[in-house]
This record gives structure tokens, C-alpha cells and sequence, in this order.
């Protein structure tokens, strides 16, 4: 069965907790700390397949889940990695992230930054309007996978916790401080196939489309003289002039097809995508005028097609005196005295070499104009402030740029550095007038806020010192947060100052 839209919801792994443990080891009574770090959660990736054609599946298992990471242990021991999600999706998928309130959109933006090494994420940051009666819904567009074999991270996995190995300092020789691992991305999305293909098909039922398909391509739709033989959409190869040209057939529009009516426009988005829209039109039609005209209307209303290039086809035309075509003609010229018409017959092989290159041409044109738009990909800043605020190393700051693995020694361990003037600006503060509560955004410190245990009173000071060391302490107090004032970040609470 063919189908080409659907609802996920997508639940990435939660990164592994760091580990709280000290060296145990004869003669040596004192040993430091060597809490490994928890395994990054997998996240949910997304692959374009040339072999899978429809979003069938995901209405069967609308739910996906990449495994979580594993927490840390001692010995510096790493914990394991959650395992990837790798979902095959038909080359043309779009996915849309679905949000619920403007809230939502904020957090995507820091979500969309970036893509795994080596991960094609294509993000274009357009809300759409979905006309949801209720709750006013945003969709924005996470990824497009055009190419066979691309891959897009749809949903990335939280990273795994540092275990205490990472805070040991000159004045904390024994921490007993891990960070907890981070949430996976979790979200609903919406997918939707839009077929890609160098020409579309479009014209009343009964045209003759598909007939022109199965005449000029290896493509084998089911014809038959009644209006919608074709109900859902055919995909062909035409070659002309060593050319390969990729062509989809939809099925028939009406008049008032955007409202609904046949079998609607929702199979237009199969068109969305093409360089050029052939028209077909049966020359034995009463007035070719009228159905150009039909079809325009209805193409009209599609925004993204209305200014699309076209040509126009009169079909079915083996036979025919050279006057009813010529009247034929001058109807469509009526609607439109630019349009571009061919005259064909599927059926005795007529004109259809002189249309492909037509069509061909038009390709080449729109190709040269389209390569002017570039697409993005972005890379994501990786995590690396902590809140230690005597680098071991003479005052240089060191970023974490490795992971931990068991068999490095004390002083390879990299010693984390905040600089506090390069997020002097990611945060914000809000008293909540109603609860009296002390919301505290920002990217850094709302992820520091993730990573931190609350149950342990350390782990929470920790995160308390950051606050200080950000300023934020002292924009709470001048905003008149007391010692027990409730400080949430993230969705975690805790009082400003511990004891309360
Ligand atoms: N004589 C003649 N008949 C044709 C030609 N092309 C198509 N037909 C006939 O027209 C009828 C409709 O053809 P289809 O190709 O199924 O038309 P369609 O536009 O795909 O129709 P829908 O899928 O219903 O929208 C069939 O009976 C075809 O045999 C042609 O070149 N000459
Ligand atoms: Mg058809």
C-alpha cells in the first residue's frame, strides 16, 4: 500500500550516568577518584532507502526508540554507548517537527545547530502554519533526505554524565560528584513523502497521463478508459539525447480538487518537487480551453506550483484532422497566449521525441537557476564548560576532547574550564509571579542543569557554583530571590542556597 504521510513519535536514548567511586587498591590508602563516564544515549537517524516506497511502516510502528547509554563504573571504566536507530525512509521524505506551544520551537533551534560528523542534516527553519483548529501547532522542516544512502539525525541521543574522576581539583581532592546523564531528544514528528522527479504529470482524469508514461519511460501503470485509473502516484525514466528524465503521474485533478473534491490535491505534493509540470490535455475534449483553465485554477491554489514552468500536450492526437487540433490550440492560447503546446499521440508514438526534449531543456533551465540556492548544514558546538576554576595545568584552559577510556592516567584526564564570558549572554532569568518560583533559561546552563543529580547535595552545589560563576546568583538576588527561593532550570528545582 502506498502511503505518504504519517505521525512518529521519536524517543532518543538517555545518556548513562557518570559513576561516584574511588581507586581500591593495596598500599595505596588514599586512592583518588576514578568514576568513569556514562555512555552516550543513540539517536534516532534517519536513512533515505531507494528501495522502500512507502511510509507504510511507521503506521505500524509509530513509535521509535534508540537504546539508552550505559552508566559509568569505576576504574575509569566508560560506560557503553547506546545503540543508533537507523530507520530506512523512501528517498523524498521530509520530516517535520511537531510542536505544541512556542516553547518547543526555542528548544529545536538549539536542536537543529548540528549533525554528527559525517551526517547530512538539512534544516530549514520555516514554521508552517498546519491549520489545527485547537492548540496553535508549528511544524518546521528537521530534514529532507533527497539522496539515496543520506543520513539525517532526526532525534539525537543526551550525552552520557562525567563521572567523578573529571572534578577532581587542587582544593577537591575526593569529589564525590558524577553528573547524571543527559534526556534523549524526544518529540512527535510528521513525515511526508514528497516524490522527486524531474517532470509531473497534471491534467483532467482520463488525459491519457499515464499512457504517456508507460509509452516514453520502463514505467508500467495501470491504464483504462475511466477517470481515476491512476489512484496514487507512478514514478518513470524517460531518456531522450542520453538523458535520463525521471517523471511522476499523479492522478487526475477536477475542478475543485483543492477543496477536496476526486481525490483531492493532496497527491499535487508529488509534484511539488519537479523542474517542470506537463499538462496533458485530451484534444477530443469539448473545449481544451475550459480544461487548461480547470487545471490552472486548481494548480493556482497550490502555491508552491503556480509558478512553476510548464508545457502543454494536446493528446490522443493519432489521426486527427489538422483543424480540430489548430481550433484545440487556439482555446488553450485564449487562457493563456503563452503556453507552450505540443501535439501528441501516445498510442502511434507521435511527437513525444520533440516533447521530451522540450521538457528536457526546460530541466536544464530550471537547474541552472536552482543551483543559486544553497543549502545549509550546520555542526554542533560540542559540550565543553564545566565549572572547575583552577585548571590543573598553570591556568591554561583545556576543553575535554577525548573520551575516557580506563587505561589513561591521572594527568591525562582533561580538566574542564568555563570561561564565563563566552556565555555571558545564554541566559536569562524569570520570576514566575504566580508560583514565585525562579525560572532560569539558557542553552549551557539549562544542560549543566540536565547532567545534574539532584540527590546528590554535591552535585547540586556544583551547579550552584556555576550559577555564581555565570552571575546568574547575583541576577536571582537582585531580583529578589531569597536563600529558600525555589531556583528551577530545565525542569529541576532546588533552592539557592543548600540547607533549605
Ligand atoms: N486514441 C488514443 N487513446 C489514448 C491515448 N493515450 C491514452 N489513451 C486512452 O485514454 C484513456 C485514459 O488513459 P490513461 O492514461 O489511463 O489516462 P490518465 O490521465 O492516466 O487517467 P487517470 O489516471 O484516471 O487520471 C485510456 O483508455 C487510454 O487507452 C492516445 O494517444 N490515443
Ligand atoms: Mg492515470
Amino acid at each position: 500500500m502506498f502511503v505518504d504521510t504519517a505521525k512518529v513519535e521519536l524517543k532518543a536514548g538517555k545518556g548513562g550516568d557518570g559513576a561516584v567511586s574511588f581507586r581500591h587498591e593495596i598500599y595505596i590508602p588514599k586512592g583518588g577518584p576514578d568514576g568513569g563516564d556514562g555512555g552516550k544515549g543513540g539517536s534516532i537517524i534517519f536513512k533515505a532507502d531507494k528501495d522502500t516506497n512507502t511510509l507504510l511502516d511507521f503506521r505500524y510502528n509509530p513509535i521509535l526508540t534508540a537504546e539508552d547509554g550505559k552508566n559509568g563504573s569505576g576504574q575509569r571504566s566508560a560506560g557503553r554507548s547506546g545503540k543508533d536507530l537507523i530507520v530506512e525512509v523512501p528517498i523524498g521524505t521530509c520530516v517535520y517537527k511537531v510542536s505544541s506551544s512556542k516553547n518547543d520551537v526555542k528548544q529545536l533551534d538549539s536542536f537543529e545547530e548540528g549533525s554528527e560528523p559525517g551526517k547530512a542534516r538539512i534544516s530549514a527553519k520555516t514554521p508552517v502554519a498546519t491549520g489545527v483548529l485547537d492548540a496553535p501547532r508549528e511544524r518546521i522542516l528537521i530534514a529532507d533526505l533527497i539522496e539515496d544512502g543520506q543520513e539525517a539525525v532526526i532525534a539525537k541521543g543526551g550525552d552520557g554524565g562525567f563521572g567523578n574522576a573529571h572534578f577532581k581539583s587542587s582544593t577537591r581532592q575526593a569529589p564525590i560528584i558524577a553528573e547524571v546523564g543527559e534526556p534523549g531528544e524526544a518529540f512527535t514528528a510528521e513525515l511526508e513523502l514528497k516524490l522527486l522527479a524531474d517532470v509531473g504529470l497534471v491534467g483532467l482524469p482520463n488525459a491519457g497521463k499515464s499512457t504517456f508514461l508507460s509509452v516514453v519511460s520502463n514505467a508500467k501503470p495501470e491504464i483504462a478508459d475511466y477517470p481515476f485509473t491512476t489512484i496514487t502516484p507512478n514514478l518513470g525514466v524517460a531518456t531522450i539525447d542520453d538523458k535520463d528524465i525521471l517523471i511522476a503521474d499523479i492522478p487526475g485533478l477536477i475542478e475543485g480538487a483543492s477543496e477536496g473534491k476526486g481525490l483531492g490535491h493532496a497527491f499535487l505534493r508529488h509534484v511539488d518537487r519537479t523542474a517542470v509540470l506537463l499538462h496533458l490535455i485530451d484534444v477530443y475534449n469539448d473545449d481544451a480551453g475550459e480544461a487548461y483553465k480547470t487545471i490552472r485554477n486548481e494548480l493556482d491554489k497550490y502555491s508552491d506550483l503556480k509558478d512553476r514552468p510548464e508545457i502543454v500536450a494536446l493528446t490522443k492526437c493519432e489521426g486527427l484532422d489538422g483543424e480540430l487540433i489548430e481550433m484545440q490550440k487556439n482555446a488553450i492560447l485564449r487562457e493563456n497566449k503563452d503556453a507552450k503546446i505540443f501535439i501528441i499521440s501516445s498510442s502511434a508514438h507521435q511527437g513525444l521525441q520533440e516533447l521530451l526534449r522540450a521538457l528536457k531543456e526546460t530541466i536544464e533551465l530550471s537547474s541552472l537557476k536552482s543551483s543559486e540556492v544553497v543549502s545549509e548544514t550546520m555542526s554542533r558546538e560540542p559540550y565543553e564548560a564545566s565549572e572547575e576554576s583552577e585548571p590543573r595545568d598553570g591556568g591554561r584552559e583545556r576543553t575535554r576532547s577525548k573520551k575516557l577510556s580506563s587505561s589513561v592516567s591521572d594527568t591525562d584526564i582533561p580538566t574542564i574550564s568555563l570561561n564565563p564570558k563566552a556565555y555571558k549572554d545564554t541566559w536569562q532569568v524569570k520570576k514566575d509571579e504566580e508560583s514565585g518560583k525562579f525560572i532560569v533559561t539558557g542553552e549551557k546552563i539549562e544542560k549543566f542543569a540536565r547532567r545534574t543529580d539532584l540527590n546528590n547535595y554535591a552535585s547540586v552545589n556544583r551547579l550552584r557554583d556555576i550559577m555564581k560563576k555565570l552571575g546568574i546568583r547575583a541576577e536571582l538576588t537582585t531580583q529578589g530571590a531569597e536563600p529558600d527561593s525555589i531556583i528551577e532550570i530545565a525542569g529541576k528545582e532546588f533552592t539557592l542556597v543548600e540547607d533549605y
